[in-house]
């Protein structure tokens, strides 16, 4: 094979890596959350789907962590959505300790995906513990 066909091979590879990276890039961008219907008028909890799939919007007040609804049920797939408008600063660095839940929030991700898989009434907090709140499961 000569140096030409050579060239001309690796242009044509490197061509379609860029149209396999750039299509790639498009498909897994983050959609805009701030859209989600996530909250009904009476703050109750909904049901996205049969199997307890349920969508929490967190936002903060001063200090306060703040979930809308306020508590999922037990068996839930719970999917919290981080109100970055709200939550600035080391708040963005989020734990709830009694789940072992841990999650650097920022605006290309700001979503936590678990398994309510316990009752209870769970603090939440940032690493520096100034944050404060709790999510409930019942
Ligand atoms: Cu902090």
């Amino acid at each position: 094979m000569d140096r030409k066909n050579m060239v001309a091979i690796l242009g044509i590879v490197v061509i379609v890596s860029f149209f396999i990276v750039a299509a790639s890039a498009i498909i897994s961008a983050p959609k805009n959350t701030t859209e989600l219907p996530i909250i009904n008028q009476d703050k109750q909890p909904i049901k996205t789907s049969e199997n307890g799939n349920i969508t929490v919007k967190m936002s903060m007040t001063g200090n306060i962590y703040k979930f809308t609804p306020t508590s999922v049920n037990v068996g839930d797939e719970v999917t919290i959505v981080a109100d970055m408008n709200t939550i600035s600063g080391c708040y963005r660095s989020f734990l709830i300790p009694s789940l072992s839940l841990r999650k650097y929030l920022s605006n290309d991700d700001n979503k936590i995906v678990f398994t309510a898989n316990k009752a209870g009434e769970f603090p939440v907090t940032c690493s520096m513990g100034m944050g404060t709140g709790k999510l409930i499961v019942r």
